[in-house]
């Protein structure tokens, strides 16, 4: 049986940032709703929201005051239903952002419920995600408290059942309400080891990443809620490799359906995380990737992505946005289609969208941006050093609002948006979208491939030009099928052999059938 997440594609929705349907310049739900339509045409299937529950929004709405409430910004909860009912009567899913290894310091349980929270009499030396140490003080306890990202971001206390029949109640409660599935953040974090210590370097990972407890926990979650609906489940883990993912994911072990990799996000960064830039080598990326598909072929299932919230644009990352935009966009959607899994699309990436470069650090609202700058700048590194990580890495180059047109503020709101418009909004946004050279129309393309083939689906994959540093190059086969993806990633002219079958899509038109691939060319055969 083929669950039918596995012919799906996904479409991520930051609301902030989509669309503002009200003028006060942040994106909302009815907002959502008037573009539903232009998704519907895309063909995606399910849509993935970020949080829109109750939030101070220290961190964008990943900082949950209530999980029964609707953000005030985004709207209320009877425009949820509204938005529920419009995505199912076009045949869509919707999958809700489920933050649960932490909550709000603002929300109740942290005043009412302490055991639900992790404290200790004494810190250890360990590093928040958002700089500066993962315990905060807090005078009326005389204690510490663990918060693996900011200070407003307790971490929940999974040990405690009552804390976990709470979250499973309000899963029940969302689920009852007819939502498709769950994105669950850092869901590898829930589970710390018993003796948490100092650690070298600050960093605690092994110490709460794919814990002890966390594959009891998750078969007890899926026992007693998600085993009872007809939905979709895909854990966000950092730092798991294809034989943990299988823990999580193997359909024997009753816990999730996928799970989100990062090991091909790491690559273009050295030793010293993040912010220590490194440039990608294709072969890193095309041995990672391999090592996914075949990690997972038949004992799991990929998920497939190149962008989210937290990632900078991928044609400003591994493409090229100023000479090759439109072809190396192409290429990237090519190369990421075809491969088994399901495929996530973040908002404006079927546009092409890039990353952006503002000069002052005031211009930026992510608290883990604002936090590092803060850091090194204390730490003695300058302006200039510091703004080309951000212009690299920073996860507001992914938060711009969608460019919706090329009037006023991309066409996003009339008033103030939140965070600034990229400029390049007058050349790239979506009134293109109904050109059929238009990266849209691109996407549009591979989504319905998807749908149709089985080969796409059901394929193994076979990597080919192991050693070359320009071309990703690999065949899935299927019975007596094949098809053959060439992906250039240099904007040289590159030449291959001619494959056998026929030219399936390409993101050039002219393209010449001695294969000699343009730069960024992108070309697939299909033989049968
Ligand atoms: O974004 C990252 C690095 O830039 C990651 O370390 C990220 O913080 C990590 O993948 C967890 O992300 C998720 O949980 C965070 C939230 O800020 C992210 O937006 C979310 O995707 C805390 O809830
Ligand atoms: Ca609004």
């Amino acid at each position: 049986m083929t669950e039918w997440w596995k012919k799906s594609t996904v479409y991520q929705i930051y609301p902030r940032s989509f669309m503002d349907s009200n003028g006060d310049g942040i994106g909302d739900i009815p907002g959502i709703i008037q573009k539903l339509d232009y998704l519907h045409d895309l063909g995606v299937d399910i849509l993935w929201l970020s949080p829109v529950y109750d939030s101070p929004n220290d961190d964008n709405g990943y900082d949950i005051r209530d999980y029964y409430k609707i953000m005030n910004e985004f709207g209320t909860m009877a425009d949820f239903d509204e938005l529920l009912e419009r995505v199912h009567e076009r045949g869509m899913k919707l999958v809700m952002d489920l933050v649960v290894n932490h909550t709000s310091d603002e929300h109740t349980w942290f005043k009412d419920h302490p055991d639900f929270y992790i404290w200790r009499d004494q810190p250890t030396n360990w590093r928040s995600f958002f700089s500066g140490s993962t315990w905060d003080f807090q005078k009326e306890r005389n204690q510490y408290y663990l918060h693996l990202f900011s200070k407003k971001q307790p971490d929940l206390n999974w040990e405690n059942p009552q804390l976990r029949e709470a979250v499973y109640e309000m899963m029940r409660w969302w689920l009852d309400k007819g939502v498709d599935g769950f994105r669950m953040d850092v869901i590898n974090m829930i589970s710390k080891v018993p003796n948490i210590q100092d650690a070298p370097d600050g960093d605690g990972s092994s110490q709460f990443m794919n814990g002890p407890n966390v594959h009891t926990y998750l078969k007890e979650m899926n026992k007693r809620v998600l085993s009872k609906y007809n939905i979709v489940t895909v854990g966000e883990t950092p730092g798991t490799s294809p034989k943990e993912a299988r823990d999580y994911i193997a359909s024997q072990n009753q816990e999730l359906n996928m799970i989100f990799t990062f090991e091909h996000m790491d690559l273009d960064q050295a030793s010293g995380g993040k912010w220590d830039l490194k440039p990608l080598e294709l072969i890193d990326l095309k041995e990672n990737l391999e090592k996914w598909q075949h990690g997972l072929h038949e004992e799991g299932w990929n998920s497939l992505y190149w962008n989210n919230h937290d990632q900078p644009r991928i044609v400003s990352r591994f493409g090229d946005d100023q000479n090759w935009r439109v072809e190396s966009a192409k290429m990237l959607a090519t190369c990421l289609h075809f491969m088994q899994g399901t495929p996530y699309i973040y908002q404006g990436e079927e546009l092409g969208m890039t990353n952006v470069r503002f000069d002052l650090i005031e211009a930026y609202k992510d608290i883990e941006t604002i936090n590092m700058y803060q850091e090194k700048q204390k730490a003695g590194i300058s302006h200039d050093d510091i703004m080309k990580k951000i212009y690299a890495k920073g996860r507001d180059n992914a938060r711009t609002p969608m460019q919706w047109s090329n009037e006023l503020n991309a066409g996003f709101t009339t008033g103030v948006p939140w965070i600034q418009v990229n400029p390049n909004y007058t050349n790239i946004n979506a009134l293109e979208h109904q050109d059929p050279d238009s990266i849209y129309q691109y996407y549009k393309k591979l989504i319905a491939f998807r749908k149709k083939m089985d080969i796409v689906t059901h394929g193994d994959f076979t990597l080919m030009h192991r050693e070359d540093e320009e071309l990703f190059v690999y065949t899935r086969r299927w019975n007596d099928e094949t098809l053959t993806v060439y992906c250039n990633f240099s904007n040289q002219t590159k030449s291959v052999e001619r494959p056998k079958g026929a030219k399936l899509i390409g993101n050039y038109a002219d393209h010449n059938d001695e294969l000699a691939l343009k730069p960024y060319e992108a070309v697939v055969y299909y033989q049968h």
